[in-house]
């Protein structure tokens, strides 16, 4: 399965890599490490380099209690990253962004993905994707960042994710996005406890059972944090097994921070599916 990413191509027949690339001051764990062009634009080619298949431009951080950055903010952190990358890169560019106007001036400038943890329900944001004509990554978030972690409740949350998704799915078929340009995406830590974290992982094969294609965000998340009293920058070692865990459950495209270290893992589970035991 092949999606036409402005131009660039994703290839989701196999499990994949998304490299993260935050151009922000504040992100949870790599906040301003690559909020200077130079530094964004030497991070993504290694990114690229170690085998991200799509790079992930984000330029408001969405982590538990962030503050909205003004549009103009936003625009000014990503665009100039997206235009310089686009002769650059290989690969395709996601935005990572809530804002219509953000949507589209990141696609006139050669981003070739939406990915919103706000799953298109900003006022003018499907219509604005649907404009777009490129894949959209739809996110289940319970509130919002600044309020969501604090009593998240689900009477039964694999199917409350998988019955929100599949409407907003429905919803952007209705606004003229095709199928196979729709992904899905549970939203790892956005507005879950840790047990309603592992249900959804246990559960993924409601989501992947859709037909559409599932990305999954646990790289780092702090989830782990709470399970094993570990600080961001030791998390490696359960990112990469819960990476392995969802790509065994279907998932397609696994969002990333450690790019080199989450593809290897994968390559081995790509081995064991070709070898036709996985
Ligand atoms: C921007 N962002 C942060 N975490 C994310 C996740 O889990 N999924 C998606 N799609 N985006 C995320």
């Amino acid at each position: 399965m092949q999606l036409d990413c402005n131009g660039k191509l994703l290839d989701l027949s196999r499990p994949q890599v998304m490299g993260v690339l935050n151009v922000t001051p504040d992100s949870f764990s790599d906040g301003g490490d690559f909020f200077s062009p130079e530094k964004a634009l030497a991070h993504a080619l290694d990114m690229e380099a170690a085998g991200a298949a799509i790079i992930d431009i984000g330029g408001e951080s969405t982590r538990p209690g962030a503050v909205e950055v003004s549009l103009q903010e936003e625009l000014d952190r990503v665009i100039p990253v997206i235009e310089r990358l686009q002769p650059r890169l290989g690969v395709p560019m996601s935005v990572d962004t809530q804002k219509p106007e953000v949507m589209r001036a990141a696609v006139a400038a050669g981003a070739g993905m939406i990915n919103d943890v706000n799953a298109l329900r900003a006022p003018g944001a499907l219509e604005a994707a649907a404009g777009c004509g490129v894949p959209v990554c739809l996110m289940h978030m319970q509130g919002d960042p600044r309020t969501m972690q604090s009593a998240p409740e689900y009477d039964n949350v694999v199917d409350e994710v998988h019955g929100f998704l599949a409407e907003r799915a429905a919803a952007c078929r209705d606004a003229g996005i095709p199928g196979e340009q729709i992904l899905l995406d549970p939203g790892f830590g956005f507005g879950k406890t840790v047990e309603q974290n592992l249900a959804l992982l246990a559960g993924l094969a409601v989501l992947t059972d859709t037909g559409y294609p599932v990305l999954v965000g646990l790289s780092r998340k702090s989830m782990i944090g709470k399970l094993l009293g570990v600080e961001v920058e030791e998390r490696l070692p359960a990112s990469l097994a819960l990476a392995v865990l969802a790509v065994e459950r279907g998932a397609s495209l696994v969002r990333a921070h450690d790019v080199a270290e989450t593809w290897q893992a994968l390559q081995m589970c790509i081995a064991l599916q070709e070898a036709g035991k996985g």
